[in-house]
């Protein structure tokens, strides 16, 4: 170790600058509010992979079932020759349900992802199990612009969006993403989950499950302030709070301070009231007719529709 540097202080990199940054300016406005996007280091990736397997957060079971059943129906939609993009496309999963009902040489995949190791580790598994298969990973925040491969002649572009992620957008962020996206996929369409508005108390429940795993991965956003920013704070001051706003139609998750305390970040305190809280994320619900309406406005036709038999979730194709 050279002289002088102190082995307890966080390493400086350009990504832990612009967390300190973010996190600066969540605490600096009213209501304080971060982005969702600091949940998913190592662990909060696994503990949101454990929240996928919990008895109370249906969406992620719900959906596999739609596509496992109709698969070929959706498949069918998108025309013979196809360039797959997989939005955000994470572990690869979900999308595997897709490819096994269709003609793997009529398909190109592009799955687009943030993350260059992870993507590349998932093209890896899906390579392995499904050799002859096109892949061209994209490393790229999907919500601006980047520029997809170019389509053959012959061949429609189809983006597949699952999971209800855009629920974590907020209105004006899912309006801006399928303008983007009805422009690159014009003339194919876009495959997407979304969470549908339902009884309160089952998505109540689906975001503090007794297991308090969600309350885990919410919490992991001050674990990471303190372990990669050095940010000082009452261990026990912040406790998990989500509930079903429905003003807005969505799930509030946020960190509430138990009592009045401080948080101190890089030379600057905050202070929080007791009930104060730091806003996380939101998960928006949509009716169906709602959400064709707000694809409409962005450019798309709507199309076929899968929903299970509670009307708990549902997959749309939209036509761009
Ligand atoms: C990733 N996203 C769709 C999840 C959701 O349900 O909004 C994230 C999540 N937050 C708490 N539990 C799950």
């Amino acid at each position: 170790m050279k002289p002088g540097l102190d082995w307890r202080q966080p390493r400086a990199s350009a990504e832990n600058e612009q967390f300190a940054a973010d996190l600066h300016a969540a605490l600096s406005r009213s209501p304080k509010a971060i982005s969702p996007k600091y949940f998913y280091d190592e662990t909060g990736s696994r503990l949101f992979e454990q929240i996928c397997e919990l008895p109370e957060y249906y969406p992620t079971r719900t959906e596999l079932a739609l596509l496992q059943t109709h698969a070929r129906d959706m498949a069918a939609q998108f025309g013979p020759q196809v360039q797959l993009v997989e939005y955000g496309a994470g572990a690869l999963r979900k999308v595997r349900l897709l490819l096994d009902a269709m003609p793997l040489d009529a398909v190109q995949f592009v799955p687009v992802d943030i993350s260059g190791p992870h993507l590349l580790a998932a093209c890896d598994g899906l390579a392995a199990d499904y050799p002859g298969l096109a892949i061209q990973p994209l490393v790229a925040d999907f919500t601006r612009p980047h520029t997809l491969p170019p389509c053959s002649a012959g061949t429609r572009r189809v983006g597949f969006f699952p999971g209800s992620s855009i629920g974590n957008f907020t209105p004006a962020e899912a309006d801006a993403f399928l303008r983007l996206a009805a422009n690159e996929l014009a003339g194919g369409g876009l495959l997407i989950g979304i969470d549908l508005v339902k009884d309160h108390d089952v998505l109540h429940a689906a975001y503090n499950d007794a297991a308090g795993v969600t309350a885990a991965f919410n919490l992991n956003v001050l674990t990471r302030a303190r372990d990669e920013l050095g940010a000082e704070f009452p261990a026990d001051g912040f406790a998990h709070l989500a509930f079903y706003n429905p003003a807005y139609c969505r799930i509030e998750m946020h960190l509430q301070a138990r009592r009045p305390l401080a948080l101190r970040l890089g030379g600057e305190t905050y202070g929080f009231n007791e009930g104060e809280t730091l806003h996380t994320e939101h998960s928006h619900k949509y009716t169906v007719d709602g959400f064709q309406a707000l694809a409409a406005r962005a450019g798309f036709r709507p199309g076929k529709v899968w929903t299970d038999e509670n009307g708990w979730f549902a997959v749309l194709w939209l036509e761009a």
